[in-house]
């Protein structure tokens, strides 16, 4: 499958892995890169020196081009653009803001940059901005989340910009790539399935807990009271932020639960405290495979149903 995207990033799937904080470390991203994908490490609101010794880890486990997340509502994030010119990462990804004050330096660097949108609105700015390329990332991934499901903003986005669009948000299988596809996206970008791959470093309870989940299982945080509303496997954890957002927390209060509470699931597998943060299709990931099948898999599925369904269908 080639799309502007495989050409822009020279890799062989156009497939991103999600720049998951605490999860995407250099041996996942070195997993991805390594099948023919796009890894990615993210920086999360990690001291930027040990990023820069996860960027370095993953150049000695992959040859193949790798990225960095930057989540810009961390207050590392000035550390980490900075970080990204003088790693020399072959892109960046951002998620939770708006990149455009860094964008003249990365591009000075020749490193491509691929800004997460929530919105038509904030494609149409990155576009401006000189973006290479946007994710747009539905309501149904896991994380930060925006409003609108991937469904409807992927081909809204496509309309909207001339540069290539990365579907995101409740994609793990060949139907959800074919149908990213037909939408208009020229890649994809999954985080939930490789939360489930064997190379991946969080807590057994983690990945546990999103092989358990059914379609149902899955809560958001944070609607209530401001600050970011966060899509996580639903437990005793979001039950009690929840409750405590209804009965009228303050931002605060809610904070004091939330601090750390991503660590405390992929360190510590805190089922009492830890957020486990999955997309919505966590229902649908069953088993645990390397990244390499994962990947494989999916594009094997996809390109059959894109290649077979009119005729299916009697078209
Ligand atoms: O960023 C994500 N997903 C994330 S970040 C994260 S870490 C975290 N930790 C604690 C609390 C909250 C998060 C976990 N998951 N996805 C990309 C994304 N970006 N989703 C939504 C957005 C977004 C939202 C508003 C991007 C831009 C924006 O507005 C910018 C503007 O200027 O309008």
């Amino acid at each position: 499958m080639k799309t502007r995207i495989t050409e822009l990033l020279g890799i062989q799937y156009p497939v991103l892995q999600g720049g998951m904080a605490w999860v995407a470390e250099s041996t996942l991203a070195a997993a991805v890169s390594n099948a023919g994908g796009a890894g990615i490490i993210a920086g999360g609101s990690a001291p930027a020196e040990v990023i820069r010794g996860e960027i370095r880890k993953a150049k000695t486990l992959t040859g193949k081009p790798f990225g960095l997340n930057i989540m810009l509502m961390s207050p590392n994030a000035d550390d980490l653009a900075k970080l990204a010119v003088e790693e020399g990462v072959a892109f960046v990804t951002t998620g939770a803001g708006n990149p455009g004050k860094y964008m003249a330096a990365w591009k000075a660097a020749g490193i491509k940059v691929i800004p997460v949108v929530p919105s038509v609105n904030l494609a149409r700015r990155m576009e401006r901005a000189g973006a290479d390329a946007v994710i747009a990332e539905g309501t149904e991934s896991g994380g930060h989340i925006g409003q609108t499901t991937t469904i409807c903003l992927v081909p809204q986005v496509v309309d909207a910009v001339s540069i290539p669009v990365i579907a995101a948000g409740g994609i793990a299988d060949g139907r959800g790539l074919a149908a990213a596809m037909m939408l208009g996206a020229e890649g994809i970008q999954m985080g939930t399935v490789f939360l489930a791959s064997e190379e991946c470093q969080i807590h057994p309870n983690y990945k546990e807990l999103v092989l358990g989940a059914k379609d149902t299982d899955s809560a958001v945080t944070g609607l209530i009271c401001g600050g970011a509303p966060c899509r996580q496997v639903k437990s005793r954890f979001t039950k009690r932020v929840n409750d405590l957002e209804h009965q009228g927390a303050t931002f605060e209060e809610i904070e004091q639960q939330t601090l750390g509470s991503l660590r405390r699931a992929v360190k510590e597998g805190d089922l009492e405290n830890g957020s486990f943060m999955a997309g919505q299709i966590a229902g649908m990931v069953r088993e645990i495979r390397p990244c390499r099948r994962i990947i494989e898999e999916i594009f094997a599925q996809g390109e059959a149903l894109l290649k077979d369904r009119a005729a299916q269908l009697g078209l």
